[in-house]
């Protein structure tokens, strides 16, 4: 595929407004190295500067600090406990039991002793001091994998359903996924010469950026790839999806398209706004590359490059018009898009337990509270699954709900694995409620320096306090998709859950209801800044009611809906506390 013929950044800027300071920090890096080398090796500070920081995040690179230790270290007079983490992009979510011990060695040698699975089907080092940083990235690469772009206004981990092995078409749109994640990951070497190779590459063609241009995009970009009936990657939260569409005999005819979804907002900032993704058309597979190419052009030349809130896809479609974007992109790509074929959509979960694939191989889903791997007194998955690693011949796959497939187990090898699943208690992981099991929560404490509550730590909690009317309502297999965050950011895809709890202020949650079950329609706000402890007392009616009132078939979402607690319709004001304004306000 020939690199796009557009100009890379648009010679003036469309507005009057100075652009963003990351913008002339971009331009200005040199490809993405700028300080970046000078402040990792300063051995005076046990971080690096906020310049460095942004121009750090394209190498998969975030500084931190321990959150837990912040108000005593104030206290003692000393510097925050500075960390990073690292996150490792994985296409598709597939890699290798080599991969996956060498991760679990540097968790203990580089990071906190845990691993962590991302929603995006990435993996996360927390925990890594600056002066195991480089050592810990260099180990990595060495693993064959990568962090580069895994973060940064680039197109991040291309994700896809991550069940190759269940069919022929699986594996085609597994192929289609490395592509894509291959096709867009930058030219720059910046970062072998800064984390791999140790060294600044002499002589050599002079650098380019063919997609990207020296600016980058204006943020991040997001592309994802569903297989139906599953929508675990719920694609109408991403910036570009790809549905496989096939024909009556299985085979694949190619993908409709969906762009300008996102999730992210800023409390009371009504003009932030979680926005579900529009179904643009359809296009044969061949074209897939070409059609994602030019839609990354299309934002790359229109994207807001001065309020970065602003500056994602959807807001690019929802300021200029669906109408408006399909002329822009069918003028670049030279051809008209087909309308879009039928698609069905059945649920955004995983498949617990095993599965059989059609070559006589099986695959074991285990549920991951939150994509945490880690080693407890009582529960010891971490040393499970390096053991596991240590005899499995096929691979791990992790999911987009931030849990582990081990797939691609041979006959004469699943006694074994199963072994040690039932050694290490894990296969009674999967027997949790299923409340439990469609569970996601973000990371927020201690590590991500924008929570504003928190979650991973809080959110199990919260769902044994459920538990015990969801097991006297008779709801222990109903499937409800429940999520929390620490802040509004979205990240555990709060705004797609049937029930969400997002970080208002410490110890205060917004209660979303209402998403649909398969991902389809966004919910809305229930109730606001509601203290942690009311949250299960709050819900817990609801439940009840769920259960004796629910027409046959009803998941929790309807019937949210059909009752009333909310009327979710995707406006920037279901979102919010700030009223919509009213009628007589408008005229
Ligand atoms: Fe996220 C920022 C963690 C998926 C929207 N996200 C962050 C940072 C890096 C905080 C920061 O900027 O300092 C968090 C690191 C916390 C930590 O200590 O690890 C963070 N995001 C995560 C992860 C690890 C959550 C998880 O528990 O799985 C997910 C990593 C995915 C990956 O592998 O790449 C993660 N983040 C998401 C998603 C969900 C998705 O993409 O499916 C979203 C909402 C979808 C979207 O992008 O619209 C999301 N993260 C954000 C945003 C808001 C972006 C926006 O447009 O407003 C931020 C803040 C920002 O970028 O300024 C953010
Ligand atoms: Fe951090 Fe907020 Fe993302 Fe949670 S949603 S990981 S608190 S940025």
């Amino acid at each position: 595929m020939s690199p796009s013929t557009e100009s890379p950044v648009p010679a003036e800027p469309a507005t009057q407004q100075p652009l963003h300071k990351n913008e002339y920090l971009k331009a200005d890096s040199n490809f993405l190295r700028g300080n970046l080398l000078r402040d990792l090796e300063d051995p005076s500070s046990g971080t690096i500067t906020e310049e460095s920081n942004q121009l750090a995040k394209f190498h998969g690179v975030y500084s931190q600090d321990d959150r837990d230790l912040r108000a005593q270290r104030r206290r003692e007079g000393k510097d925050k406990a500075f960390i990073f983490m690292a996150r490792i992009r994985v296409p598709g979510g597939v890699c290798t039991p080599a991969q996956w011990l060498a991760l679990d060695a540097l968790s203990d040698s580089h990071g906190n002793g845990t691993i962590k699975l991302t929603n995006r089907q990435a993996f996360q080092l927390h925990g890594v001091i600056k002066g195991r940083l480089r050592p810990a990235i260099r180990e990595i690469n060495r693993a064959l994998l990568t962090t580069v772009a895994a973060c940064g206004d680039v197109v991040r981990n291309v994700m896809c359903n991550p069940n190759p092995e269940q069919s022929r078409l699986h594996a085609e749109v597994m192929r289609l996924t490395r592509a894509l994640s291959d096709h867009f990951t930058p030219h720059t070497r910046a970062y072998h010469e800064i984390w791999v190779d140790d060294q600044r590459l002499a002589g050599g063609e002079p650098e380019t950026e063919p997609i990207y241009g020296k600016t980058y995009l204006p943020r991040k970009f997001k592309i994802v790839v569903a297989v139906p009936p599953s929508n675990d990657v719920d694609i109408f939260g991403h910036d570009l999806g790809f549905i496989a569409i096939t024909d009556s005999e299985g085979r694949l005819e190619g993908f409709d398209i969906t762009v300008g979804g996102g999730l992210g907002m800023t409390h009371n900032q009504v003009d932030t706004y979680p926005r579900s993704a529009d179904v643009l058309g359809f296009c044969p597979a061949d074209r897939v590359i070409d059609v994602a190419e030019k839609i990354v052009t299309v934002q790359r030349d229109f994207g807001d490059r001065v309020e970065r809130k602003h500056a994602r896809l959807k807001y690019t479609i929802a300021d200029r018009g669906l109408a408006w974007f399909r002329t822009e992109l069918e003028r670049r790509l030279g051809y008209e898009l087909a309308p879009p074929r039928r698609f069905e959509f059945t649920s955004t979960g995983d498949r617990y337990g095993w599965v059989g694939g059609p070559d006589g191989t099986t695959h074991f889903t285990l549920f991951i509270e939150n994509g945490r791997v880690k080693d407890a007194p009582d529960y010891r998955m971490r040393t499970a699954l390096r053991e596991i690693a240590r005899v499995h011949g096929g691979d791990f796959r992790l999911t987009p709900n931030q849990h582990l497939i081990i797939a691609g187990v041979k006959p004469a090898e699943r006694p074994q694995i199963e072994e040690l699943l039932r050694k290490h208690r894990l296969d009674s992981a999967n027997h949790a409620t299923a409340l439990r099991l469609n569970s996601m929560a973000c990371v927020a404490l201690p590590t991500c320096g924008l929570a504003l509550a928190e979650s991973e730590r809080f959110l199990p909690d919260l769902v044994t306090q459920l538990e015990g009317e969801i097991e006297a309502a008779g709801l222990r297999d109903d499937a409800i998709i429940i999520r929390m965050t620490g802040c509004p950011n979205g990240c555990g895809r709060p705004y797609l859950a049937e029930i969400a709890f997002v970080g208002r202020a410490p110890g205060k949650y917004h209660v979303y209801l209402g998403a649909a079950f398969n991902g389809s329609r966004l919910n809305a706000l229930y109730r606001p800044s509601v203290p942690a402890d009311e949250l299960a007392p709050l819900i817990r009616p609801l439940l009840r009611q769920y259960a004796t009132s629910r027409l046959p078939g009803e998941r929790f979402g309807d019937f949210a809906v059909r009752s009333g607690f909310v009327t979710p319709t995707g406006d920037p004001h279901d979102f919010h506390e700030t009223k919509r304004p009213t009628q007589a306000a408008t005229i």
